[in-house]
């Protein structure tokens, strides 16, 4: 049994395997768990992320606007699947008035540490690049400095120091729609300085595992579990007809975590369901944040769909990791 290395999580949203799944992350069930219309102004609730808080949970929400601008936005809930999003934008504060001007704001991940709540998200700043703010009560947002240079996407934290230094994923970037892209982990002794930049994952070339062929991106924060760091990445191909994005997950050293052990060749989640298949952007599903219960090993996957609705799925750490081994390159 492999084991998380974490809290518990009694009231983490659950459902059971459906019979004849072949895969082994599975839907909930009343998906999407929210539409477009998530608050005042939205025209899409997508690429979100949450976190235990409290006796419920909290989180933070990307909503484009109606005017399609994106934006942060907080997020409130008991259960995990019914989710009160506040109207008005997070105000961030603190930062240096150079940082803290906004011209967009999107993909956000949470990642608990040290007792806050650190918020990354692709900040938009002569390009995009990684904002980092933190939070103790989802009401107040203290911005850092953004960690990298432009351009640069999917900013995540790992939920703990490791060999002394925290630790961010990142996948450098373009300025515009990024035909290329691999996974970097970079180190830090303060939240504010980056560097010791190590290459973690890249594209697979040919036609070896197709759906991670153009580019891939860290998800949500990995998850310690004692076989490794588990982490959740998504992987992208270009058809004719444009990216698709499918869902992966990989195996890294718990010391190390550059050096990824194992990797899945086959996918974990594709877009198949209509809400991920229809959309403002056909075919996507993009994983940015999951809940895990030490005690039991399940694990609740919240992804965008079709860059429109939030869905919500499920797998345990036991499932994940057999799977990620028994598809390995
Ligand atoms: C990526 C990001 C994501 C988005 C995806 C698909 O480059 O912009 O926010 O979900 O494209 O459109």
């Amino acid at each position: 049994m492999a084991k998380i290395i974490g809290s518990p999580l009694p009231n983490i949203p659950w459902q059971e395997k459906p019979a004849g799944t072949a895969l082994p992350v599975w839907r909930y069930s009343g998906n999407p768990i929210i539409g477009r219309n998530g608050n005042r102004r939205s025209n899409s609730v997508f690429n979100s992320a949450v976190v235990p808080f409290g006796d419920g949970f909290a989180g933070v929400f990307r909503c484009d606007s109606r005017s399609i601008s994106m934006d942060l936005f907080a997020g409130r809930s008991v259960d995990g699947i019914h989710w009160q999003i506040d109207d008005n934008p997070i105000p961030f504060t603190g930062a240096d008035p150079e940082i803290a001007k906004k011209e967009y704001r999107y993909d956000a991940r949470i990642t608990a540490l040290e007792g806050k709540y650190y918020i990354t998200w692709c900040n938009g700043y002569h390009g995009p690049t990684i904002g980092v703010a933190w939070t103790e009560d989802f009401k107040t947002f203290h911005q850092l400095e953004n960690a990298f240079l432009p351009f640069n996407r999917n900013g995540v934290l790992f939920p703990r120091k490791i060999g002394g230094m925290y630790m961010m994923m990142s996948r450098p970037s373009d300025n515009g729609h990024t035909p290329f892209g691999d996974i970097y982990v970079s180190q830090s002794r303060d939240l504010e300085f980056w560097g010791r930049h190590r290459y973690m994952m890249g594209t697979v070339p040919g036609n070896d595992s197709a759906w991670q062929s153009t580019k891939v991106g860290p998800g949500p924060a990995p998850i310690e579990t004692d076989e490794g760091w588990l982490m959740i990445y998504h992987g992208v191909i270009t058809t004719c007809n444009g990216f698709v994005y499918r869902m992966g997950s990989a195996l890294l050293d718990r010391d190390e975590p550059w050096k990824v052990k194992y990797r899945s060749k086959d996918y974990i989640l594709a877009p198949t369901e209509l809400y991920e298949m229809v959309g403002d952007v056909p075919n996507v599903t993009f994983p940015c944040a999951a809940l895990a219960d030490s005690d039991t090993g399940r694990i609740a996957i919240y992804y965008g769909c079709a860059d429109t609705v939030t869905g919500l799925a499920f797998t345990t750490a036991d499932e994940l990791i057999r799977y990620t081994k028994e598809n390995s390159f």
